[in-house]
């Protein structure tokens, strides 16, 4: 994501880094880097200017702190600066208190993502809340099922009618069900169009001088480019934006909407959509997102993700096992299943900081089948095999490999990383030690390391 910005833009700052002091000659002559790598990220000429502006303003009119190097000082402006800009002080839904229904209306253009990220909201409440998709797509009788075929594979309550088409009946009806049925959020999924049209917010301001909507969400795709601004600009003046969710932030490579919907919207991102599937939500966080672009990773979620696949519990176990030479394949799955958790070695490769954008793809592709190998490997072994209390002689080699269908030449990589990841364990009683074996299923830990 973002390879191309976050690469130069890093490619920038590492002129500054180490430097005691900065001349003001550099500080600009380095933000008009950053803005050219701005401009070429689809941020439109208005918004890439305003971040020059106050990224100067703030740079050279901050006093410098003498405990603090120059270099460093910089980057936090900029880094500061961008923050501002992208700005995600709302987060999440705005939400009436439980006892209340609170009704959410989520509008944009055809395709944008509205009835998957509708769905995407249901799922992430649904354990906070009651919570009913209702469908509004008068135009597609097919929308509606959709809508409904998703609600029941989430769980959650859902209403629809195929029959009217009246988008403002429907939703009213909708309201009565939601009371009935008690739940407490009515998330409302509405249709939309190529382009905007006069009937498409005609029918969004009926909707909303029917009932009383609390929180208004414009759906756009990240990857829509300029034209976000005459989008933003229409629904504005129609009906109004509360806040903002960006979809398909996984094929975003510029990050030029993420940049520029604050300014263009008036309002936050609240929500990106990572992904098709309903789990694929995250809240957005700016800050999280500015270190991205400033090429410092997104260590935060590097380190929540860790602490949850691996728990302190689990690892405290794991290496007394080692401590007794008792460390088995079973736990050497766990560790596997640790890995997979944290979403893989690319998703794990994303999220670090200063990674080259030039990795070999099919280098991480080889290490994750192999990843899976692994697994089938030692799920194809006895409950004896797996405790390694023998070595494997070749004919139960070839059994395993006839089970995990893989050969000997895998199952011998698989015991040498095995190996490896056991002395490697042995060889410093600390804990973060057990993240860095790690590092014998092929992935470099070093910097989650250094912070735990
Ligand atoms: N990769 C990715 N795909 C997404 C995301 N959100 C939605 N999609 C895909 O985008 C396509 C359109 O999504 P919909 O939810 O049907 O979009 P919509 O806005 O309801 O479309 P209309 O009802 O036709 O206006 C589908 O193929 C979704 O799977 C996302 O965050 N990431
Ligand atoms: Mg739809």
């Amino acid at each position: 994501m973002f390879d191309t910005l976050t690469g130069s833009v890093s490619s920038v700052l590492s002129k500054i880094r180490g430097k005691k002091v900065i001349t003001e000659k550099e500080v600009t002559d380095s933000l008009l880097l950053i803005k050219e790598a701005l401009l070429k990220a689809d941020v439109s000429y208005d918004v890439a200017q305003v971040f020059i502006e106050e990224a100067k303003k703030y740079a050279l009119g901050q006093e410098r702190i003498e405990t603090v190097n120059a270099d460093e000082q910089f980057i936090a402006s900029v880094h500061k600066t961008l923050v501002n800009l992208i700005g995600s002080e709302d987060k999440g839904l705005k939400l009436e208190p439980i006892e209340k229904t609170s009704v959410v209306l989520l509008f944009g253009l055809q395709g944008s993502g509205k009835t998957t990220s509708a769905a995407k909201l249901a799922r992430y409440y649904k354990s906070k809340r009651r919570v009913m998709l209702v469908g509004l797509d008068v135009h597609r009788p097919a929308a509606m099922e959709q809508l409904r075929v998703l609600a029941d594979s989430i769980g959650v309550h859902s209403y629809i009618d195929t029959k009217e088409k009246k988008a403002y009946k429907i939703l009213k009806k909708a309201l009565v069900s939601a009371k009935k049925e008690m739940c407490n959020l009515v998330i409302v999924d509405t249709a939309g169009r190529l382009e905007i049209d006069d009937e498409m917010m005609l029918e969004l301001r009926r909707i909303q001088n029917t009932v009383k909507v609390h929180d208004k969400i414009l759906v756009v795709d990240s990857t829509i480019g300029q034209s976000l601004f005459d989008v933003a600009s229409s629904f504005k003046n129609a009906i109004g934006i509360d806040g903002v969710l960006l979809t398909k932030f996984d094929s975003d490579v510029k990050g030029g909407a993420a940049l520029s919907l604050k300014y263009a919207t008036g309002s936050d991102v609240r929500f990106i959509g990572t992904g098709e599937h309903t789990e694929d939500l995250d809240e957005f966080d700016a800050e999280r997102f500015a270190s991205r672009i400033l090429g410092m990773g997104d260590i935060v979620k590097l380190v929540a993700k860790a602490q949850e696949a691996i728990s302190q519990k689990e690892a405290e176990e794991m290496l007394q096992k080692v401590i007794e030479n008792n460390f088995d394949f079973n736990d050497f799955l766990l560790q596997i299943d640790a890995s997979n958790k944290m979403g893989g070695i690319t998703k794990i490769m994303d999220m670090m900081p200063n990674m080259p954008s030039n990795i070999d793809k099919s280098l991480i592709d080889k290490q994750e089948r192999q990843i899976k190998q692994f697994k089938a490997i030692i799920q194809s072994m006895t409950k004896k095999e797996r405790l390694s209390l023998f070595p494997l002689n070749n004919s139960r080699k070839m059994r395993i490999a006839n089970g995990s269908g893989t050969n000997m030449y895998e199952i011998n990589q698989l015991i040498k990383q095995f190996d490896m990841v056991k002395n490697m364990l042995g060889s410093k009683n600390k804990m973060a030690n057990l993240m860095k074996n790690m590092e014998g299923m092929g992935l470099s830990m070093d910097d989650l390391n250094k912070l735990m």
